[in-house]
């Protein structure tokens, strides 16, 4: 059984740019039923769900077909959510090896910030826009649809914005960039610092 971790901070320590209300429903409603989706999809795949959930995408196509699909969605969004989580804090600014690599390879960081910040706007619909890190060790921009994850394209995700409408909409209601922008103020730079040489180490 795949478990909800509660929240490691409070609700509203992302206020003002991402709401108290925002967090508690994405959190406590939305990752639940992924979570509840996930299980349920599983229940008769004992041996699967001894297996770690970001496992279970990276060899998507191990598993049965009758449950693929179920497994991309409601195992995307559990294991998509748990990482969001923990890459978001205020008042961190980028630094470190993550800060050099990302220079190396968008030659700014305010160039990044707008390749990123393009690929969070035209995602159309549901999805993701990630920073990953591809098999060779290079950091890319890539977008996902509805949940699915990068792992089940061989790439490991380091930093990514949640563009669903339900991370967003009660506070800023339709307007996608300016959420966008925002997420540049929550951005938990040593926590993706720390994601980045994970990735590269591999
Ligand atoms: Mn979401």
């Amino acid at each position: 059984m795949f478990e909800l971790k509660p929240l490691q901070y409070a609700y509203n320590s992302l206020e003002p740019f991402i709401d108290e209300l925002t967090m508690k429903i994405h959190h406590d409603k939305h990752h639940q039923t992924y979570t509840d989706k996930l299980n349920d999809a599983l229940k008769e795949f004992p041996d699967l769900q001894k297996k770690k959930a970001e496992d279970l995408l990276k060899e998507i196509n191990k598993v049965p077909e009758k449950i693929r699909q179920a497994v991309i969605n409601h195992g995307g969004g559990f294991v998509n959510h748990n990482f969001f989580w923990e890459i978001l804090k205020k008042d961190i600014n980028i630094s470190g090896e993550i800060e050099k690599a990302i220079t190396k390879k968008f030659t700014s960081f305010e160039y990044f910030k707008e390749q990123f910040s393009n690929s969070a706007l035209t995602l159309f619909g549901s999805g993701w826009a990630w920073l990953v890190v591809d098999s060779k060790g290079n950091l890319e921009i890539m977008q996902t649809k509805n949940q699915e994850s990068p792992l089940s394209q061989e790439k490991t995700p380091i930093l990514g914005i949640d563009v669903w409408e339900h991370s967003y909409y009660l506070l800023y209601k339709n307007n996608r960039a300016e959420y966008v922008k925002n997420f540049f103020n929550v951005i938990n730079w040593d926590k993706v610092n720390n994601n980045y040489k994970k990735a590269v180490k591999k």
